[in-house]
């Protein structure tokens, strides 16, 4: 799993720094804990690492390794309500494991760009 075409990726394919916590693991409720992490969206996995990599060197000896991985068949994404944080510009990515993420840029376009490519990737991958 170390490389990846660029020819066949689909326009939902994005990276970029955003804050990211987890709110819910496997169901339980777990203590907020926003950190800036840089994000990528490659077919059906949402990536997080605490550096900068490509999504081509990603797993290289000198690259930082995922944190972890968000799982987007039978995932949902949608703008979070006002109690789930007091940030601007929240989205709340809910999987079917049970894990529920809040992911956060103070720059509203970078949200709106990340809500659409999250968007084509939970309904390009739904059914698999
Ligand atoms: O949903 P909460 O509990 O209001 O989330 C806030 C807390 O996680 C807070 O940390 P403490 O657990 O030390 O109080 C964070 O500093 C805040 O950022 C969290 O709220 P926001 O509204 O920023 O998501």
């Amino acid at each position: 799993h170390d490389t990846a075409s660029t020819e066949t990726e689909p326009s939902s394919e994005r990276s970029g720094f955003l804050n990211v916590t987890k709110i819910t693991e496997q169901g339980k409720k777990v203590r907020k804990n926003w950190s800036s992490s840089w994000a990528v969206l490659q077919g059906s996995l949402l990536i997080f690492a605490k550096n900068q990599g490509t999504a081509t060197s990603w797993f290289g000896s000198h690259q930082s390794k995922p944190d972890f991985s968000i799982d987007l068949r039978g995932a949902t994404v949608e703008r979070a309500s006002k109690d789930k944080s007091s940030k601007k510009h929240v989205l709340e990515v809910k999987t079917r494991q049970g894990t529920e993420i809040l992911i956060q840029s103070d720059v509203e376009n970078t949200i709106n760009e990340w809500f659409k490519s999250l968007t084509e990737a939970i309904n390009t991958h739904a059914w698999e």
